[in-house]
């Protein structure tokens, strides 16, 4: 058990299934060696195998990195307690116990999630599941904006603004990428067809029998969401020849483009900040809500005409069940629904209804209202979906621990200069020292 005497601390409390989230480079010779393995940070470029890793080896990677973590448990068993809670600077979590940020000081400045999504952070409505049951996301902690700096004293002048960051991991947009544009090819292709003939050693009389071959430029696929995971999605389905449109919440100015709100802007893909600064051939077109206008009609008028319709939204109380009966009676018939961000962006017994009704092709699920899945979901049984165990993407283990580290180093920097507090982004030193990984927590992503 880590015994910390003193110094700034990092909490760490995560979910029992936070490892499967994560992959490592692994030596495979030595990957049958005793728990928790040997994972090299320095070396992980270096080897091509990978391997889920577990909750042990994500505490070692990001202690690798200098963060003195320190679990709820081993903050109660310190010999002042109450003082080591207050000595708390950031908290890594994914998936906490609910209350448990409560529990530290007012020192508390930053709260990481280990994953890309904050929406367990950021609190989330309830949802209803396909079975009726009403669903309350795990932890919806709903973090106050900002903190009292001085329990005795809380006036707003010594509140602190209370940041919120995630990781961010190319290699997982490109993972997510690939991801989607298998769904499009299987539905594209018509493979859950063939498969089913493959089973029946029967091609005659098939619906395959007279099939003929789809060519991407007659297939429109609208994303939705046009974050780090939306843009690398639609770079390379534009790459593949797709007609692509893009969804994004609001306008981004953005280096090459000239952004008016509402107006549909034609976006090169020059300033895609993918993995290896690619630029993409193709061209998407990037749409955002009019203020002015009702944003469910332009989301609708969106997706109207689409064949496919790829949802990588965050999960904010506007997006929830954003994809319901409606929005899929706008694509083309046949078409296909592809969801990789969050189970309660969609209305799950719409999309079963819309799959048996021939509205939908396929529709391929990553995420659920309740994960793992319930084995009593209908979702496991419908030919026409194709489901996967929220494992479209995995975020790189040494990527994370590298990022985590970052932050908890811009922590304890921003409150040695005492530059947390002040400026407009409500961060002041810190937001800016987060960079990509601090989170817009209006927008919630
Ligand atoms: C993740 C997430 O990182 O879903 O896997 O947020």
């Amino acid at each position: 058990m880590a015994d910390r005497r003193e110094g700034p601390l990092a909490l760490y409390s995560t979910s029992e299934s936070v490892g499967r989230k994560f992959v490592a480079f692994v030596d495979h010779r030595r990957s049958a060696d005793a728990q928790p393995r040997q994972l090299d940070p320095q070396k992980t470029k270096t080897k091509t195998q990978t391997a889920m890793a577990t909750a042990a080896e994500l505490r070692a990677a990001i202690e690798a990195q200098g963060v003195p973590l320190i679990t709820p448990d081993e903050l109660d068993a310190q010999p002042n307690p109450q003082e080591a809670w207050r000595r708390v600077r950031m908290a890594a979590v994914w998936k906490q116990p609910k209350g448990l940020l409560e529990r530290c000081g007012p020192g508390l400045r930053l709260v990481m999630s280990l994953g890309a999504g904050v929406d367990f952070l950021l609190g989330s409505p309830a949802v209803v599941a396909p079975d009726g049951q009403v669903v309350v996301p795990e932890t919806p902690s709903l973090l106050p904006q900002r903190r009292a700096s001085n329990d005795d004293d809380a006036n707003d002048a010594n509140h602190q603004p209370l940041l919120v960051a995630r990781i961010v991991d190319p290699h997982m947009a490109s993972r997510m990428a690939a991801w989607v544009a298998w769904g499009v090819l299987t539905w594209q292709r018509r493979m859950l067809d063939y498969a089913e003939c493959q089973r029946k050693s029967e091609w005659a009389g098939t619906s395959v029998e007279r099939g003929h071959n789809r060519d991407a430029r007659d297939v429109r696929v609208g994303v939705l969401g046009y974050g780090v995971m939306g843009r690398a999605t639609a770079a390379l389905l534009a790459r593949m020849g797709y007609r692509v449109s893009a969804w994004a919440r609001r306008g981004r100015r953005r280096s090459n483009v000239e952004e008016e709100g509402g107006e549909p802007g034609i976006e090169g893909l020059e300033d895609w900040g993918g993995e290896g600064g690619e630029a993409a051939a193709g061209r998407i077109r990037v749409r955002w809500p009019d203020a002015g206008d009702d944003a469910r009609l332009q989301l609708q008028a969106f997706a109207q005409g689409q064949d496919v319709l790829v949802v990588l939204l965050p999960l904010t109380p506007a997006t929830v069940r954003c994809v319901d009966a409606d929005l899929l009676a706008r694509l083309r018939p046949n078409g296909c629904l592809i969801n990789g961000a969050r189970g309660a962006h969609v209305d799950a017994p719409a999309a079963l209804a819309a799959l048996d009704g021939g509205q939908l092709g396929l529709a391929l699920l990553d995420v659920f209202d309740v994960e793992p899945l319930p084995k009593e979901s209908p979702l496991w049984r419908h030919p026409r979906l194709v489901i996967t165990p929220h494992a479209a993407a995995f975020t790189e283990l040494s990527a994370a621990a590298k990022q985590v580290g970052r932050c908890w180093r811009a922590t304890v920097e921003a409150a040695a200069e005492g530059v947390e507090g002040g400026d407009e982004g409500g961060g002041g030193g810190l937001a800016r020292l987060l960079g990509a990984n601090l989170v817009d927590r209006e927008a919630g992503y």
